[in-house]
């Protein structure tokens, strides 16, 4: 029999590597999209006609109960939020009713609907936010730092709670920071890539930073979506964190971008206190022991593999934007 996945938030970074992961894997693959006045479908792309999708937002409860009736999938994964942090100082509400409230929304379809269908919900190491231990664990204490931080929370502890009162296969992924070539622009890795990019190509003359002190733990989101699949296939439902184990500074990831392409980081790289936060969350270092030893999880992508395979992307499609 065919198994059927639906995937909230198939138009982000992590969607269209999942949505391809599991194709490959012969699933029927759905995706949820919400309502625009334009087509938003740049990274899914080349799967249009693999993928079938359907209108539906998480702010909608109707929406989705009859969305998780028409697909019935066997799985579910909820990546749809409202993902940028300093976005969520600006719009702490909407955040809250995305990334928080919108979980509940994900896991009260799936109890009218059928309880067996099995959901991923997309936690995060913002949680942790000012580290009470490190490195942090499926145990560490939650401390966020911004309204994003604090709408996962709620949405980590929602997921464990319809676990345990109505027994669904519910399993949150605490996946520390994930990145490649579709990340968004206004995540501090792609802006980084990007830049080189084309300050390389000579269409851009600096990059304007935050804090080039901020360490994170990096990996590979084409490695991270395997672990995503990887816990609804285990028999029992539980929270994993998901990392490397490695930490890196802003700085440092500047440096080697701009080294990949024979320039010294220094003379481009200026701190812009714009890029500043309320509340910064300093250090992020994660042990995915248990992913490891429960799931057979490893990341495959190293730290230099990812910067290198990002600016080289940057430098092909700004090649082609000014060819
Ligand atoms: P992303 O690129 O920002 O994608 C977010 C997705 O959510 C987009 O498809 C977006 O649709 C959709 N969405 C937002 N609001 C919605 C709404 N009201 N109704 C329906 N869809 C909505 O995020 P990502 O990097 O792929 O991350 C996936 C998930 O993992 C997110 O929940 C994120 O918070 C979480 N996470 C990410 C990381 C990371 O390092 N990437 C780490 C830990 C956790 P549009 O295209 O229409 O905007
Ligand atoms: O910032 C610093 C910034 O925006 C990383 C999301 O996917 O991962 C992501 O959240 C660090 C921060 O990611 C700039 O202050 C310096 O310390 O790339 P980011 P994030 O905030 O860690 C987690 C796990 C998620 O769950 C989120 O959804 O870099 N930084 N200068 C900067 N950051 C940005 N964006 N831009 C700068 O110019």
């Amino acid at each position: 029999m065919t198994k059927r996945a639906l995937i909230t938030g198939i138009t982000g970074q992590d969607g269209a590597y999942l949505a391809e992961f599991l194709l490959k894997r012969g699933y029927q693959v759905h995706g949820m999209v919400r309502r625009s006045s334009s087509e938003n479908f740049d990274r899914i792309g080349h799967l249009r006609d693999k993928v079938q999708l359907h209108q539906a937002d998480l702010l909608d409860q109707l929406s989705l109960v009859r969305l998780v009736d028409a697909v019935r999938p066997h799985h579910l994964y909820n990546l749809a939020a409202q993902s940028f942090v300093p976005t969520s100082f600006e719009q702490p509400l909407l955040t809250g009713e995305f990334t928080g409230l919108g979980v509940t929304r994900i896991l009260e379809a799936v109890r009218t609907v059928d309880r067996s269908i099995r959901v991923y919900q997309a936690s995060s190491s913002e949680m942790f936010g000012s580290v009470r231990e490190e490195p942090q664990t499926e145990t560490t204490p939650f401390w966020p730092r911004s309204p994003y931080g604090v709408a996962k929370v709620y949405g980590h502890w929602i997921t464990v709670n319809y676990r345990e009162s109505y027994d669904l296969f519910a399993c949150s992924g605490i996946l520390f920071n994930h990145e490649s070539p579709l990340r968004g622009k206004e995540f501090v890795t792609r802006k980084i890539t990007d830049a080189v990019a084309r300050i390389k190509l000579g269409v851009q003359k600096k990059l304007k930073l935050g804090n080039l002190d901020a360490l994170r733990d990096w990996g590979f989101a084409g490695d991270y979506v395997r672990a995503m699949w990887m816990m609804l296939h285990h028999d029992r439902p539980d929270d994993y964190v998901i990392a490397t184990g490695q930490k890196h500074s802003v700085r440092e990831f500047a440096e080697l971008a701009f080294a990949h392409v024979g320039l010294p980081w220094e003379p481009y790289v200026e701190v812009d206190p714009k890029f500043l936060r309320p509340a910064e969350v300093t250090t992020l270092c994660g042990d995915s022991a248990k992913a490891r030893r429960v799931l057979g999880w490893e990341p495959e992508v190293s730290f230099p593999e990812l910067v290198a395979m990002m600016v080289d992307a940057d430098l092909n499609r700004v090649r082609k934007e000014m060819a």
